[in-house]
């Protein structure tokens, strides 16, 4: 038998704090090593409200830092909860602002250019991301890839942000500090896993709590707060559309022949019985997106289909059954709609690679992106941009896929131009916050009774 030649731990290095003093016996967290210098932390509000440069990258290097190096219950220690108050009240304030579908002018910062040519050069490039899914470390790689938001530089994510990945929370909160810093330069739509059913199943709800302790149920509940706020779809150039998971049913009032001039009203609902057709962006101006789930029956439709539909090959609407909420929409929908509002393209996101496996005639999720119709007026794409997706996976083979984003630049922001890029490797290790062994990998098959959707 022979003894153990490790060395023994060099004495009191584990006794510093982050303020650098020393852990107290009766702090019942485990100690934490010593940041380095550079990080100015515990993160503070700036006294004047006014988040700069420099307070964006201490965050995103203290992120960084503590997903390596804290236990996921220390991370008040980095970002205490007086902070995630004053950003999340901010950002919020923000977004319920926004309309349900947001206008993005990238020519705007040069409104009195009357030369076409100096307008085009100094307009701005506009970057479209696609599902992020708490993957912290591959937006932080996508952002300094793409380039960060500036006045030259719009960014528009198509949602889910949180679930299934270990770091939703820093990922929105990242995400949202951006937007109080440049909201004109960086908007956030909404995912269908900014929900309170989807976050319950698929881990955030269990994340915010592991993190945030006996002030997790306050944490969580301002995120739910936040979610509900955030717009549902964007419109860039005039030219393109975008939304998480893409087009929508009309829910026009229509007068029933036998009851006209009543006020009984017949409603296209979510059944096979009624005739579906395409919703107009007058229609989802007018959509109460301010829900924590979004009903999938009832009348107020619009916001499950844009957060949960996908494309299908075969035309015409139909219920998306795989599903249970959202509709599926064919080509010829696609060119309907491009053609009623002059736009050339549709980007939107929702399917990963594990969605796209189980999907006839669609391309795979391989390169973090697909072309999925090719009609008249022009093309309909998905784009996803979490790469080895999912991060917790109970077979062994992953799909390694790539994550991807969209260029879009001026003039005519209509011809996407495809980054492709890996993950961050190593991943910290770090234990999921669901069953993912059990938790269907899709989002197929939603248990609709437990959603909220008052
Ligand atoms: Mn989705």
């Amino acid at each position: 038998m022979t003894l153990t030649t490790d060395p023994p731990p060099p004495p009191d290095s584990t006794t510093a704090t982050i303020n650098g003093g020393t852990t107290s016996d009766l702090n019942p967290e485990p100690p934490f090593p010593t940041p380095p210098e550079e990080l100015r932390v515990p993160i503070s509000w700036p006294e004047d409200g006014n988040l700069n440069i420099d307070w964006i990258h201490n965050l995103i290097s203290s992120f960084d830092w503590s997903s390596r190096n804290l236990s996921p219950s220390q991370l008040p220690s980095i970002f205490p909860v007086q902070v995630f108050d004053s950003l999340v009240l901010t950002a919020s304030k923000m977004l319920h602002k926004e309309p349900n579908c947001v206008t993005i002018d990238p020519f705007r910062n040069n409104p009195d250019s009357s030369d076409s040519a100096t307008a085009t050069a100094a307009a701005a490039t506009v970057v479209v991301v696609g599902d992020v899914h708490g993957q912290l470390h591959d937006l932080m790689f996508l952002l300094r890839d793409a380039g960060y938001p500036s006045e030259d530089r719009i960014f528009v994510f198509n949602g889910d942000y949180v679930d299934r990945g270990a770091w939703g929370l820093e990922t929105f909160l990242l995400l949202l500090a951006w937007k109080v810093f440049m909201p004109h330069n960086i908007y956030l739509l909404r995912g269908n896993h900014e929900s309170k059913y989807c976050t319950s199943v698929y881990g955030f709800e269990k994340e915010v709590m592991v993190k945030y302790g006996d002030k997790g149920k306050h944490v969580y509940r301002k995120c739910l707060m936040c979610f509900e706020g955030l717009p549902l779809a964007s419109i860039i150039a005039g030219r393109v559309y975008t939304a998480h998971g893409g087009l929508f049913r009309s829910v026009t009032v229509t007068p029933s022949k036998r009851l006209k001039g009543k006020k009984n009203r017949k409603i296209n609902l979510n059944s096979d019985s009624k005739i579906l057709s395409l919703g107009s962006l007058e229609e989802l101006a007018k959509a109460r997106r301010s829900v924590l789930d979004p009903p999938w029956e009832g009348t107020n439709l619009i916001p499950g289909d844009v957060l949960w539909s996908d494309p299908s090959k075969s035309p015409g609407l139909a219920p998306n059954k795989e599903r249970g909420i959202g509709l599926l929409w064919g080509p010829d929908c696609t060119e309907e709609f491009l053609k009623k509002y002059q736009l050339k393209l549709i980007i939107r996101s929702h399917e990963g690679p594990d969605a796209r496996e189980k999907r006839d005639g669609f391309d795979g999720m391989a390169e973090g992106y697909t072309i999925d119709h090719i009609v008249e007026s022009g093309k309909l794409v998905t784009v996803f941009s979490a790469p080895d997706y999912p991060q917790f996976q109970a077979t062994k083979e992953r799909y390694n896929n790539k994550g991807a984003y969209v260029v879009l630049e001026p003039p005519n922001y209509d011809n996407p131009i495809f980054h492709e890029f890996s993950a961050v490797t190593p991943r910290p290790k770090v234990n999921p916050y669901y069953d993912f062994e059990d938790v269907i990998d899709s989002d197929e098959e939603l248990d609709l009774t437990s959603m909220v959707t008052s």
